[in-house]
C-alpha cells in the first residue's frame, strides 16, 4: 500500500481530475444548449411538444372538449375563407400554418369549403382538386401537429339537405381516410339558414350515421338554425331544447360577429341557456366585423364574448385568414406575404387576434 510501485494516483488528485471531467462535460452541454437556442427560433414548438402531441385525441365531456387524459382543452382556431378560392386557397399551406402555430398561439385550423357559393363544391367547383385541397390542408396541420376542421361551408344553400347526397358522399370519403386519425374534426354543416331545426337534426343524423360508419370517435361539429344561433329566432333555444341523442362526441355551433349589436345582444343568454342544459358548443366562427364580414371592427365587444368564452373554456375560430379586401381579414388587404407575416402585414383584425390567443396561450400554460 502506497509503495514506490503504486502508481495509483492520490485521493486529491482522483478528485481533482474526476471535477475537471466534470466540468468539462457541463461546459460542453452548456455550449450544445446555448448554440441549438441560439439556433432556433425563441417561439418554435418542438416535435415532441405540439399541441396534439401532447393532448391526443379529443372527446366531448359534459359541455366541453377534452383531451386523451381527461382534462378540460380549449381549441383557439383559425378559419380558411373558402378554400375554392384564392383568397382561402392561398394559404392552405404549412408555412402559414406554422406561422399561426408558433407566433399567434393557434393550436387548430379549420378548413372551409364552400358548397354553394362561388363555384362551391356542389355548384361547378372542380370536386377532385377541393378534395386534394383539403388533403393537403388536413396533412399540414397533421405534420404540425394540428387539429383541424374540415368545415363543409353551406351558407346560399340554407338548408343542409339541399345538397345532403353530395355531403354523404364526401364525408364517407373523409372518414374512411381519417378513421385513424386523432387531430380531425368534421363540420358537417357551416350556417344552415331559412331551415327548421327539425330539418337541419334530420340531415345530420344521415350523416353522422355515415362518418361513425367509419370513424368511431372524431368529434363531430352540427350547424343550428339561423346562421348557426342555436335557434331559429333571436331568443328561441330549440337545440338546446332537443338535442341529437344517440351518438357521443357531438358539438353544435353557434357564431358570432362581435360588431353585430343584434349578436351581441342575444347571443350570450342564448349560450348561458345552453350550457345549463348542458348542450355541448363550439364558436366554430366567429369575427369581429359586422355579420357581412366588412364594417367596423368592434373590440370592445369582442373583449366581452373573449371573457364569456374563455370562462367556460369554449373553443374558437375566427373568420378568416385572408387577404380579401374587407374588416374580417386578419391580413391587410392584399398583403404579398403569404406566411411569417409581420405585424405590418396584418390588419386591425389581424393584429387583435394574435394578441389575444397569444396571452390565452401563457395564461393557459400547460393546459394549452
Ligand atoms: C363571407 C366572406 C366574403 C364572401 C361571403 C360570401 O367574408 O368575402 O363574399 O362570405 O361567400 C358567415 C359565413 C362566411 C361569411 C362571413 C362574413 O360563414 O362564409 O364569409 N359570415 O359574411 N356567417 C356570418 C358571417
Amino acid at each position: 500500500m502506497g509503495g514506490k510501485n503504486d502508481r495509483r494516483p492520490s485521493a486529491r488528485r482522483r478528485r481533482c481530475a474526476r471535477i475537471r471531467r466534470r466540468l468539462g462535460s457541463f461546459l460542453l452541454a452548456f455550449c450544445m444548449i446555448f448554440t441549438m437556442l441560439e439556433a432556433a427560433p425563441a417561439t418554435t414548438v418542438s416535435a415532441a411538444s405540439t399541441p396534439v402531441s401532447k393532448h391526443g385525441q379529443l372527446s366531448v365531456d359534459g359541455v366541453n372538449f377534452v383531451d386523451s387524459s381527461g382534462n378540460a382543452f380549449q381549441l383557439r382556431g383559425i378559419s380558411t375563407h373558402g378554400i375554392n378560392w384564392d383568397v382561402g386557397s392561398t394559404y392552405v399551406s404549412k408555412k402559414a400554418f406554422k406561422t399561426l402555430r408558433d407566433g399567434w398561439g393557434v393550436n387548430a385550423i379549420r378548413l372551409s369549403m364552400y358548397t354553394e357559393n362561388c363555384n362551391g363544391y356542389c355548384s361547378g367547383g372542380d370536386q377532385s382538386e377541393l378534395k386534394a385541397l383539403v388533403s393537403k390542408g388536413v396533412k399540414y396541420a397533421t405534420d404540425l401537429g394540428m387539429y383541424v376542421i374540415i368545415d363543409w361551408h353551406i351558407l346560399s344553400d340554407g338548408n343542409p339537405n339541399e345538397h345532403i347526397t353530395e355531403a354523404k358522399a364526401f364525408f364517407t370519403t373523409m372518414a374512411k381516410k381519417y378513421k385513424n386519425y386523432n387531430n380531425v374534426i368534421y363540420e358537417i354543416c357551416n350556417e344552415p339558414n331559412g331551415c327548421s331545426w327539425k330539418s337541419i337534426k334530420s340531415y345530420a343524423k344521415k350523416i353522422i350515421k355515415a362518418i361513425r360508419k367509419y370513424d368511431k370517435d372524431a368529434v363531430i361539429i352540427v350547424g343550428t338554425p339561423s346562421w348557426s344561433q342555436l335557434g331559429a329566432s333571436l331568443t328561441s333555444n330549440e337545440v338546446a331544447d332537443d338535442p341529437i341523442t344517440g351518438y357521443d362526441n357531438i358539438m353544435y355551433s353557434l357564431h358570432f360577429y362581435a360588431s353585430e349589436d343584434a349578436h351581441s345582444e342575444y347571443l350570450p343568454d342564448k349560450l348561458n341557456y345552453a350550457l345549463e342544459k348542458g348542450l355541448p358548443v363550439i364558436v366554430s366562427e366567429f369575427g369581429l366585423s359586422e355579420a357581412d364580414g366588412n364594417g367596423e371592427i368592434d373590440k370592445t365587444s369582442a373583449n366581452q364574448w373573449f371573457k364569456l368564452l374563455n370562462k367556460y373554456n369554449i373553443s374558437y375560430f375566427c373568420w378568416s385568414l385572408s387577404n380579401k379586401d374587407e374588416s374580417s381579414s386578419l391580413l391587410k388587404a392584399g398583403t404579398a406575404k403569404t406566411s411569417s407575416w409581420k405585424s405590418s402585414d396584418l390588419s386591425t383584425a389581424g393584429k387583435y387576434i394574435k394578441k389575444k390567443y397569444l396571452a390565452r396561450q401563457e395564461k393557459l400554460g400547460a393546459a394549452a
